[in-house]
């Protein structure tokens, strides 16, 4: 298949001023006219063709200046659109295209949802809709009129702001014009009809303004939308705030639809949604779903100044609007929520998610060089990586820096779409610093390990720091150089004071780049042996490898002023015996018992104080986490049982306090999901799974009971979850409880299944299987699709990777058949199998053979194609 290189670039040959678009909705036979204003562009080579892109399109007619074009004018297939010799001026381009929206399954492009009409365009979904330069540098204004059934599609929605509505007269039909005065590229278009509920509000925006915000939703779930509206109103206030970003049309609207690929799409004026990520109620949703539709309703806002005000030249700079839109949205969620948890939460996604990537076969730049498939470059090395780059940014050159850089960023690039360089251009010039090396953040794949190891010299009182920065090999870069790495350090004495020690490379805010292979630093004045407290706040997307011993870790456990590596320094000492117990090492009570201890003394004085912050301090790595710092010959057994006696442990020894918290945190008052009552049930029910773990019969009764009780979903859901790790009678009563009391509510009945899924015993895959079965179950649903079957080969290590290989050959069998529906559904399943390499040989046998079964399969789709041959290679 076609690779698309980022060397071969070049300005299209024409520019489309403008796009009228004519939609006539008919679930079976849409028809759109398309008139396009389209022009030679000066920067393209003259004379050349006109080509517009398609995709499995319908063409009926096509018209140049109001003339039907002849036969021997043009060339048309389902995938493209050529006019042989178009005029050297501006020219007038009419295309008629039939559609079947019930029969895309692929969810790109229009198609329906629950009977509703509803489009994605990105990356390439236009291209379904009409024939167009589909590509991101091509900036058009749109003018949309929807016509549809009324009682079919009462409402109808487009880009920008409402300009017409009435009856198409002689008909039940009727129609809107929308038109979106913003330049934008086509894969920001949308439009949406349907049946659905309304909830709204006014803003009155910085400069007085005002916009009406609505929020669409299946009828009858109109309260459910009653926190996102107020999380769309607090990110507008908070980037007006930070950023001095102000919204630009008369409305905002955001529709919640329950077939979607991903969690939501930032469409110019009408951003559409995973229903996942709008609709809550106390009743269904749990703290940590609030969270991410807070997260995901501000992210998509965000997008309205980074990627449509100013979007990308090509798709090889998806990181400009995705990594700096997720830095933006993890910015707003630690100033509404606390800081320290919520990076304490990105980095465990980063490390989970990202650092896993970069280490597996499908590794590639933040800014990659190529592609075959460009849906399957919305990665967590895009988002993620992305994101921290921006942040790395930010620490080298300082907050008003900064700051100033973004501002100019805007007024330069408004209106445009750029590039990576003119983003780093805008900071390099506010900062007078060269970005050149630290580009290579955006050119280089595979996560830096730094090592450093620590002199002291008391004679001298001198404490020297030797650091080496090493990147490993991935995909295409067998050779690496050294990064630009901010480290934020500081020491701290053994008492937990600050030790206040000169270093002439560490400026005033405690920041060193680390840009050579290797570097020392040199403290002087130092009266006492301290403990470095390194990569505070991770100030750099790294695996760090440090030769302090465990009691000095736990130093930092207790005292460091910076709360992430207080955090860090406890999953480093679990870490270090979850894999020396995974590994088959023994180790000694003592051991564990100077953790436990160090966690019960770490719970008295603190745990009340921010229970959010002590829940994430007492929940150990995943399996997932030891397996990845295991790295080869994995064992996902030996680390499932190395990591239950290890909870086990830490039960029985920190007993007294779990049942403390366990009684003291119960649940008080009407629920409310803000991050401190949330805190407080992530301490109840962490607390919960570490008295589970030592000792099963209480865990079960207090689960049980809790299940049965509780007055909300994080309540009731973390007491199944604890019971599904205990077999036996209560599991399955309160399992089958569950899925009777929410039969009805699919958001809910995905949690069910990612529960069951997840139970990492023998008959899961029979269990998974039988789920399939289920009338809550669709195999054409992704977000069914990916609480069952995703969760099954994301989060259950142990029987995804089953020693007989069925797990494996279970999951290439539903790629094989959601690709025939849903190709980016099917390949993103098969990322699962990413860490096939590193498994044990047994397994890794049984994975190469899946996924030859797979990559030899007729007809599969690009993104399948493109994930199989790459996971092989
Ligand atoms: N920019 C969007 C990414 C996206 C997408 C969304 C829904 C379905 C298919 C999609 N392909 C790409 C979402 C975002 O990052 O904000
Ligand atoms: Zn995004």
């Amino acid at each position: 298949a076609q690779i698309v290189r980022l060397v071969d670039y070049r300005p299209s040959d024409f520019l489309i001023d403008s796009v009228e678009l004519d939609v006539s909705l008919h679930p079976t036979a849409t028809q759109v006219r398309a008139t396009l204003v389209v022009r030679p562009n000066p920067d393209g080579r003259p004379g050349a063709p006109l080509v517009l892109d398609g995709d499995e399109l319908n063409l009926k007619a096509v018209a140049l200046d109001g003339r039907s074009l002849a036969e021997e004018e043009f060339e048309a297939s389902p995938q493209s659109l050529t006019i042989m010799q178009p005029p050297r001026q501006s020219f007038t381009l009419t295309v008629e295209t039939e559609l079947n929206p019930t029969a895309n399954t692929k969810l790109m492009g229009l198609y329906r949802s629950s009977g509703n009409y509803c489009t994605q365009c990105e990356a390439e979904g236009f291209r379904r809709i009409t024939y167009f330069l589909d590509r991101p540098d091509v900036l058009a204004v749109y003018t949309t009129r929807i016509e549809a059934d009324r009682d079919e599609a009462p409402v109808l929605l487009g880009n920008g702001n409402p300009v017409e509505s009435g009856s198409v007269e002689g008909s039940n039909r009727h129609y809107a014009v929308w038109e979106d005065p913003h330049p934008k590229p086509s894969y920001l278009f949308a439009l949406v009809g349907g049946r659905l509920g309304r909830v709204s509000k006014s803003f009155t925006t910085m400069s007085g303004r005002a916009v009406e915000l609505a929020i669409y939703v299946e009828p009858g779930k109109e309260d459910r939308a009653d926190y996102a509206l107020d999380a769309l109103e607090r990110s507008m206030v908070w980037d007006e705030r930070v950023f001095g970003r102000e919204y630009d049309l008369d409305v905002f609207n955001i529709v919640a639809v329950s077939d979607f690929n991903m969690g939501a799409m930032e469409n110019k004026g009408l951003n559409i949604f995973n229903d996942k990520y709008v609709l809550a109620s106390p009743e269904t949703a749990t703290d940590m779903d609030y969270a991410h539709i807070e997260a995901i309703i501000a992210h998509e806002y965000f997008h309205n100044w980074t990627g449509n005000r100013v979007t990308c030249r090509d798709w090889f700079q998806l990181c400009l609007k995705e990594g700096l839109t997720v830095f933006r949205d993890q910015e707003f969620s630690s100033d509404e929520r606390s800081r320290p948890v919520h990076r304490i939460a990105e980095v465990k996604t980063l490390r989970a998610r990202q650092f896993l990537e970069d280490s597996s076969p499908l590794a590639h730049p933040v800014r990659p060089t190529q592609y075959r498939e460009i849906n399957n470059f919305y990665t967590a090395t895009v988002y993620e990586k992305g994101a921290e780059i921006v942040r790395m940014l930010k620490t080298i050159i300082g907050n008003e820096s900064f700051r100033r850089g973004m501002d100019l960023y805007f007024e330069r690039c408004d209106g445009t779409a750029a590039t990576v360089e003119d983003f780093l251009e805008a900071f390099a010039e506010v900062s007078g610093r060269s970005l050149s090396h630290f580009a290579r953040w955006y050119e280089q794949s595979g996560t830096p390990r730094v090592t450093v190891k620590s002199h002291y010299d008391k004679a001298a009182g001198t404490y020297r720091l030797d650091f080496t920065q090493s990147t490993p090999p991935t995909p295409g870069q067998p050779n690496k150089e050294a990064m630009a790495i901010p480290v934020v350090l500081g020491l701290v004495a053994h008492d937990g004071s600050s030790v206040e020690a000169a270093c002439e490379q560490v400026d005033e805010r405690g920041v060193f780049i680390l840009d050579k292979a290797a570097d020392s630093l040199t403290f002087t004045g130092v009266t006492s042996l301290p403990v470095p407290s390194l990569f505070r706040g991770f100030s750099a997307p790294v695996k760090v490898t440090l030769d302090l011993p465990n009691e000095e870790l736990l130093v930092l456990l207790q005292h460091d002023s910076d709360a992430f590596n207080r955090w860090q320094a406890a999953q480093t000492v679990a870490m270090r015996h979850l894999a020396a117990l995974s590994n088959g090492a023994q180790v000694s009570d003592e051991e564990i018992d100077a953790f436990s201890t160090a966690l019960c003394s770490f719970m008295d004085t603190d745990a009340l104080r921010d229970p959010a912050f002590a829940a994430l301090v007492l929940t150990l790595p995943s399996e997932a986490d030891i397996a990845q710092e295991i790295g080869k010959d994995v064992d996902p057994d030996a680390i499932h049982r190395a990591r239950s006696d290890m909870r086990r442990r830490i039960g029985k020894t920190c007993s007294a306090h779990l049942h403390r918290f366990y009684e003291e945190l119960a649940d008080s008052g009407p629920y409310s999901p803000d991050a401190a009552s949330a805190g407080r049930r992530a301490l109840r029910n962490a607390s919960l799974d570490l008295i589970a773990a030592a000792d099963q019969a209480a865990g079960e009764e207090l689960a049980a009971a809790q299940a049965e009780s509780a007055s909300n979903m994080t309540d009731r859901l973390a007491a199944l979850s604890v019971l599904t790790t205990l077999p036996g009678a209560a599991r399955e009563e309160a399992i089958t409880q569950f899925g009777e009391r929410y039969r009805n509510e699919p958001l809910v009945m995905d949690k069910w299944f990612t529960l069951q899924a997840a139970i990492p015993e023998d008959d899961t895959l029979e269990r998974v299987k039988g789920l399939m079965e289920h009338q809550a179950f669709s195999i054409g649903n992704p977000n069914r699709v990916r609480s069952l079957i995703g969760s099954f080969a994301m989060l259950n290590q142990v029987q995804f990777n089953r020693i007989d290989g069925a797990g494996y050959d279970f999951l290439a069998s539903i790629v094989l058949r959601a690709d025939e529906l849903n190709p980016q559904l099917a390949a993103r399943l098969l990322t699962a199998f990413s860490t096939w390499r590193m498994m044990e040989s047994t397994r890794r046998e049984h994975a190469q053979r899946a996924l030859w079964t797979i990559s030899r399969k007729p007809n599969l789709s690009r993104d399948v194609g493109d994930i199989v041959s790459r996971t092989l290679d």
